[in-house]
């Protein structure tokens, strides 16, 4: 071959290369013939392009979506040959729902489309595995499933033996976003009395202004619901990168004549599809808003008959103590949840109906006309309207004033605000990264005021929170144990900041006058607001734990402060930690015992949640890679091997409240007697249960791929059979109360902590951000196009699409200024940590923020330094409130959320 020469190689080497594998057979290069017309009948290896012919044969075809948090679920085909996944399509077949809304097809995103060779790559866990090494050592021992759960099951029996229950920690994460893998754990935890986070809050989606305003913040459309707007305002959303199947439902409604607006600080690869892109100063979202309203008003552009009947506006407050009029105000052994509207008809004050302690269920006014401005004396006792106090507090925010703090000239905001408000169906979408932010609770409660006070509700618009909190009443009955038992279910950024001794942490960081400053509050009155609300029993905190059994679940990457929030964790659970998981996560890794699960191709499931109205359908197209097992049978091993060792060793049930946990048991009550003992057990016991998947059989729903729920599948209304989805519209065209204290829309809270913090009704604060640090730049980490979290980021194919390695953007001015070349490794640093990235130039950032997406695992960067080492956070206060009608512990609903954005950074070249 040496002495050949270099064309001749060339000419030959490529054929060579497709000949050695299609023949199969050892060849040698000294064999090698110079081709002349490779068309040639003669042309003697025409066999190798049967192999790309082959690429296109399969043995069978199967079905799945992905099962982790992308919001998307997308069914697909899976083509198996030999036992291996070779590829997988978009199914494309989803019916269309109505002629005159486009269809959902095709659904999938570029991860979903490379799961085949994600699945076989060398960080999936194949085998169970005990750790030999120290933790997070990387040395490990593989063993069978016997042994291991029975050590396990052993040690599970140890922490109750020693502590009672109460001690461990079952946390599943959110890669479990199908029905059966998720019931597994939470049905698990439901039995022992496990501690399971809300899996909005620790990470910090929850969209709590929403939930404030209207009871519900997971009432919101299905995608095709965007279509007929003609208003569309998103703010915190980057949909073209983090909704990938569903964006297209906002650029077809362009055609249809919507104007649509992008609120953020970087010309994102949304805001470019805009018609309007508003660059806003990082964190000031409720300023915005603020201003808007304050148009709105000022203007006159609200809608009065709206507002009276949806909203609390018209109910009546006290002038001397600003809180509501009760009825217990004014009638001995009176409720303190029913209130007053002062009815223009009358002249008198009247009760409503439809509040918490009513017994009519409907918000029909029936001839009331109640007011919404003035001053009136009942019983003696002076009161206004909430529609009084929301006025002056938004004459505070002329967009003259704001616009200092939010970069938006006043004609802006003026322009936009009249354009949203004659809009006949207007959508405000608030992105989950609204969560992430301390004053989100005010951007959301600030939008929800918007839509109200201009009708845009029901069929009119209204916000757009990405997840419609489906009616799957089977799912929960199986993953919460009919709830007979339950988890601890815990508030989620709240169990982390305190689990993980944040507190320290944020002392040490944050300037504490500049903080209360920034946010209302500085750290020792943030701490006495925690401990109120856990000692009044707002919200429910259990304490130090002993052991974890972590599912699906990446904590030591997605937490803030993480390194050393990862050393008091393993600190914690210093007796066992079992990680269930489909790869070798930075979670894994420190793990005692591994259990390998089945990958989103391996195992029977069914996905559910998303905003959308499809259940996809997992129908196991391989076997699990190695010894790898789904979750639910995972959890039926061990509860099998709890209950034998529990038998052996003489234990009975331990008393835990009202419920006794009997371990003794726990393998029948988890398997219902014996009769779902595995993943498709699981799966074919919800398809026959759920009214809302209308009576199909597993075997047909796999064929096809996905169910179409029916009607049954709304939880607030009926899902309309050739219709969008809509939120509330039972609320505006049916006048059910809105599960709020008054029954609707909520514009006014007298609670201790929201009047201790000035925020009675909807108002603006800062986030902490920099200025609350002692370091310059902003700095945000939003979602990659080429990840979902941790997951697919170090696949080969999603690498090359990108720079290959940890990575921010900084405006190429602003990197001058710093020294900084595109390219060139840089190092982020503030008190709490510091990170090496490339620098990726990205002229449409501001000058006082540095954007990095989040999500790569700390392995990927230098040092093994992960970026969540410099994000500091803190809590707020507000969404610890409860005891205060819809206010309180509700999973996924209403709790404190972990924040991710309220750290100053400072950068320079590395
Ligand atoms: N491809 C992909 N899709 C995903 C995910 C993923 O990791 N990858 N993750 C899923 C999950 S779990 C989530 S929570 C969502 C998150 O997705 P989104 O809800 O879209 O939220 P982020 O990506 O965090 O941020 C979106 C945009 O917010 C803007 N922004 C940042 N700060 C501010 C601000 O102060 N004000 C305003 N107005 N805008 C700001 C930035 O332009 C940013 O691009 O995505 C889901 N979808
Ligand atoms: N700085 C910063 N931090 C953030 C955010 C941010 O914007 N900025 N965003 C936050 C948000 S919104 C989110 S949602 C979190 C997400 O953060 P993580 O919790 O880290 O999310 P994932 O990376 O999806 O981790 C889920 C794990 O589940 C495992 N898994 C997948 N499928 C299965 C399965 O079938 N069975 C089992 N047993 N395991 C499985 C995967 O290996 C994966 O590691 O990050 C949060 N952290
Ligand atoms: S990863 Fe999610 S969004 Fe992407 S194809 Fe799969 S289910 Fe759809
Ligand atoms: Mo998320």
């Amino acid at each position: 071959m040496l002495r050949m020469k270099r064309r001749e190689f060339l000419k030959t080497s490529s054929l060579a290369g497709a000949g050695v594998l299609a023949a199969n057979k050892a060849w040698s290069l000294n064999r090698l013939e110079p081709i002349g017309d490779t068309l040639a009948e003669e042309y003697p290896y025409r066999d190798w392009e049967d192999l790309y012919r082959r690429e296109f044969t399969w043995d069978k075809i199967g079905k799945a979506a992905h099962c982790i948090n992308c919001i998307g679920n997308c069914a697909f085909d899976i083509y198996v040959k030999d036992g291996i996944v070779i590829r997988e399509e978009q199914l494309a077949k989803y019916p269309q729902i109505n002629p005159n809304v486009p269809d959902a097809n095709p659904r999938g995103c570029q991860k979903g489309s490379i799961h085949s060779a994600a699945m076989y790559e060398a960080d999936r866990l194949r085998y169970p595995m005990k750790r030999v090494g120290e933790r997070g050592e990387g040395k490990w021992q593989r063993m069978e499933w016997d042994d291991i759960t029975e050590e396990i099951a052993d040690k599970v029996i140890d922490i109750f033996e020693k502590y009672g229950p109460g001690k461990l920690m079952t946390h599943t994460g959110s890669g479990s976003q199908s029905m059966v893998r998720f019931a597994a754990p939470y049905r698990f935890a439901s039995l022992v009395g496990g501690v399971q986070l809300d899996i909005f809050t620790d990470v910090g989606d929850l969209n709590t202004g929403a939930h404030l305003a209207y009871g519900n913040p997971l009432e919101s459309f299905t995608s095709d619901g965007w279509f007929d707007a003609d208003y569309i305002m998103m703010s915190m959303l980057n949909p073209s990168v983090t909704r990938i199947p569903d964006a297209h439902y906002l650029w077809e409604a362009k055609y249809n004549g919507a104007r649509i607006v992008s609120v953020a600080p970087d010309y994102n690869p949304s805001s470019i599809h805009s018609d309007l892109w508003m660059p806003i100063k990082q964190g000031t979202d409720p300023f915005l808003a603020m201003s808007m309203v304050n148009v709105i008003i000022e203007e006159g552009l609200y809608k009065p008959d709206f507002v009276k009947e949806q909203t609390d506006l018209p109910v009546l407050v006290r002038t001397d103590n600003g809180k509501l009029l009760r009825e217990a105000d004014l009638v001995d052994g009176g409720s303190d949840q029913n209130f007053y509207h002062w009815d223009l008809n009358t002249g008198a004050p009247v009760m409503l109906r439809g509040t918490m302690a009513s017994e009519e269920k409907t918000i029909a006014l029936d001839g009331v006309d109640p007011a919404l401005e003035g001053t009136f004396t009942v019983e003696g006792i002076e009161v206004t309207t909430v529609f009084e106090k929301v006025r002056a507090e938004a004459a505070n925010y002329t967009p003259e004033s704001t616009a200092k703090i939010t970069g938006i000239a006043a004609d802006t905001v003026r322009g936009e605000a009249r354009h949203f408000s004659k809009a006949k169906k207007a959508i405000l979408m608030l992105g989950f990264n609204v969560g992430r932010y301390s004053n989100g609770i005010y951007t959301g409660w600030a939008q929800a005021l918007m839509l109200a006070l201009t009708g845009h509700g029901g069929k009119t618009g209204g916000m757009d929170t990405s997840w419609v909190d489906w009616n799957h009443g089977a799912w929960l009955q199986l993953a919460l144990y009919g709830f007979e038992k339950l988890p601890r279910l815990e508030p989620g950024g709240l169990g982390e900041f305190q689990r993980g001794h944040m507190i320290e942490h944020a002392r040490k960081y944050y300037d504490a006058d500049k903080l209360k400053e920034r946010v209302g509050f500085n750290i020792d009155e943030m701490e006495e607001m925690i401990n109120e609300s856990i000692g009044e029993g707002w919200m429910p905190y259990n304490g130090d734990m002993k052991g974890l059994i972590s599912i699906a679940d990446n904590k030591f990457r997605r937490n803030k402060f993480v390194d050393k929030y990862r050393e008091r964790i393993l600190e914690e659970v210093e007796e066992l930690f079992v990680d269930i998981n489909v790869r070798m996560d930075s979670t894994a890794q420190w793990a005692d015992y591994l259990l390998p699960a089945a990958s989103h191709y391996e195992a029977w499931d069914l996905r559910g949640v998303g905003f959308h109205r499809f259940i996809n359908v997992f129908s196991r197209p391989v076997e699990p890679i190695g010894e790898a097992k789904p979750d639910w049978d995972i959890m039926e091993l061990l509860t099998r091997k709890i209950q034998e060792r529990a038998i052996a060793r003489g234990i009975e049930g331990y008393q835990d409240g009202d419920v006794t946990r009997d371990l003794h048991t726990i393998h029948d009550d988890y398997t219902m007697n014996q009769t779902l003992l595995t993943d498709y057990d699981a799966t074919k016991w919800l398809v026959d249960n759920s009214p809302e998947m209308g009576g199909v059989s597993l075997e047909e729903a796999a064929e096809r791929g996905f169910i179409v729920m029916n009607a049954k599948g709304g939880n607030n209304q009926p899902i309309p059979v050739d219709e969008p989805y809509r939120p509330f519209v039972a609320q505006t065209e049916n006048k059910k109360p809105y599960d709020t204290l008054t029954g609707r829309v909520t514009f006014y809270c007298d609670h201790p902590t929201f009047e201790k913090l000035g925020a009675m009704v909807p108002t603006a604060r800062h986030h902490a951000g920099s200025e609350a640090s002692n370091f310059p730049l902003n700095y945000y980490s939003p979602h990659t196009r080429w990840g979902i979290h941790s997951n697919w980021r170090s696949n080969k194919f999603m690498l090359r699409l990108q720079r290959g390695e940890p990575n921010i953007y900084i405006n190429p001015k602003l990197a001058a200024q710093k020294g900084i070349t595109d390219g060139s490794k840089v190092r982020v640093f503030n008190s709490a940590g510091e990170f090496f990235a490339q620098a990726k130039f990205y002229p449409s950032l501001p000058l006082t923020s540095i954007m990095m997406e989040h999500g790569w695992e700390p392995h990927q960067y230098e040092q093994w330094k992960p970026m969540n080492n410099t994000m500091a956070t803190l809590i707020q206060p507000l969404e610890l409130a409860g005891g205060w009608g819809h206010l309180g512990f509700k999973l996924f609903k209403w709790n404190a959320n972990q924040l991710a954005h309220e750290s100053g950074v400072d950068v320079e070249p590395a």
